[in-house]
């Protein structure tokens, strides 16, 4: 069975990671399936500060799902090229008719195949052979290194197939070598399978709008969503099991699918959602939190807290607290790291827009860095041919956020956020980007 990669959106908030963590644990646990948890980005600082805290490795990088060479490479044998061709004969019996020549280093240096082997015995007995001519034997004992093709190309194995398919298809063979970083030999690949490779297997969690997706999802199999935000999902051939619900977070959802299944999460796997969880409903006190999320917390809390543990110990406040400081801040990180860390793309009406968020702990030092943040948000607004972009700068402890815009459109001058004396809004009791911001925004621009 192939993998099934589990991942949440680009910028990987701790609840994309957490939701993507737990849900591969449970369908390794429930369903003995071959989950791998991935992210499509660099974990923020939060949540490299929460991993650290539990003892655990980020999930792998994944951030593009269009087949790589690795997918369809078979590890064949290999022969010397000084070895006799009469070494490289049981290996091409076993394989489709080739065997990879390959020296002392490493490297690959040639392939024997059904043509190689007719140009050897032409070169040794000439255009017409007479039967006595030559004896098998005297083939048999060539090297191997005279026998094979040495102009075949060689692929590396994390490289997309598609970017090589021009060259795949002009070349006159079948077989390609595919290699590491170094250039070692790591397997044979032929070209039907090239142009017919495997697709991944991919669940997303925490998003389900492509554009917040890893790269050539299109490419991929969607085999499942598991998500609280609106929908903009992708269109699929075949029914997947496709779940969105009024939550405050995925790992709410993940956990619920645990205690489902009869069965509780390791310590570190529960501290991770219960991060994850207070961490996008700001310790259950965002409007997104619902009755669920606030069961799910004491639920994740008695699996995470047990003695012995990482989080021996806390309580849900203490906890959320430390995980809520851990992502906050201006100075900690450069303007362009800000507004590119936990930032989405948007369309609405003729609009392509991005908002970012920040979290504070107080407005203090906005003053300071206002100017730095506001020539960041044009920097980005450029470089993705965006019409205009946001930054919200949310303190997570008074409850309100204030707004930096650039290229502001006519439509948002009805914004009901009052400007202040520094040009940025102040959007009174406003935490929480997709439900309460995001809504208003799409209404103007929409209208
Ligand atoms: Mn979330």
């Amino acid at each position: 069975m192939p993998p099934i990669y589990v991942i949440g959106h680009v910028n990987p908030d701790t609840d994309s990671i957490a939701s993507a963590v737990g849900y591969a644990w449970l369908l390794r646990e429930r369903d003995r399936s071959e989950a791998i948890p991935a992210r499509a980005g660099p974990t923020n600082p939060q949540t490299t500060w929460v991993l650290r805290r539990l003892g655990l490795e980020p999930p792998i990088l994944l951030n593009d799902a269009s087949p790589r060479f690795e997918a369809v490479t078979r590890r064949l044998d290999t022969v010397l090229p000084d070895a006799p061709l009469r070494e490289a004969w049981p290996i091409a019996a076993r394989t489709w008719g080739v065997a990879p020549v390959v020296d002392a280093d490493g490297k690959p240096f040639g392939l024997i195949t059904g043509t190689s082997l007719f140009d050897l015995v032409n070169k040794m007995v000439g255009p017409r052979p007479r039967q006595d001519d030559v004896r098998l034997a005297d083939i048999l004992t060539a090297p191997c290194r005279e026998a094979c093709l040495t102009d075949v190309p060689a692929f590396k194995a994390h490289n997309r197939i598609r970017d090589s398919l021009n060259r795949i298809l002009r070349e006159e063979g079948d077989n390609f070598f595919v290699v590491d970083e170094e250039g070692l030999y790591m397997g044979v690949c032929r070209q039907r399978d090239l142009l017919n490779p495997p697709r991944l297997q991919i669940i997303l969690v925490d998003h389900n709008e492509p554009r917040q997706a890893l790269a050539n999802l299109e490419e991929a199999n969607l085999l499942e969503i598991l998500d609280h935000h609106r929908l903009g999902n992708p269109s699929t051939h075949t029914p997947i099991r496709f779940t969105v619900d009024v939550v405050g977070s995925t790992s709410t959802l993940v956990s619920e699918k645990i205690e489902e299944a009869g069965l509780s999460a390791p310590p570190q796997i529960a501290g991770l959602l219960l991060a994850g969880l207070l961490s996008d409903t700001l310790i259950l006190t965002s409007p997104t939190t619902t009755d669920r999320d606030r069961r799910a917390a004491e639920r994740l809390a008695r699996w995470a807290f047990v003695r012995g543990a990482p989080l021996e110990g806390e309580s849900i406040e203490t906890y959320g607290q430390q995980v809520l400081h851990a992502g906050a801040g201006l100075s900690a990180r450069t303007p362009e790291e800000i507004v590119s860390t936990d930032m989405k793309i948007y369309e609405a009406g003729e609009y392509r827009f991005a908002i970012a968020q920040v979290e504070v702990t107080d407005l203090l030092q906005l003053a300071e860095h206002r100017e730095r943040l506001l020539a960041a948000l044009e920097v980005l607004r450029e470089r993705r041919a965006l019409d205009f972009a946001m930054l919200m700068v949310t303190d997570v402890v008074g409850g309100s956020s204030r707004l930096l815009l650039v290229h502001e459109p006519p439509e948002l001058g009805d914004l009901p956020y009052p400007r202040q004396p520094d040009g940025t809004r102040l959007a009174e009791g406003v935490v929480s980007r997709k439900k309460q911001l995001l809504p208003v925004v799409l209404g103007l621009l929409e209208r």
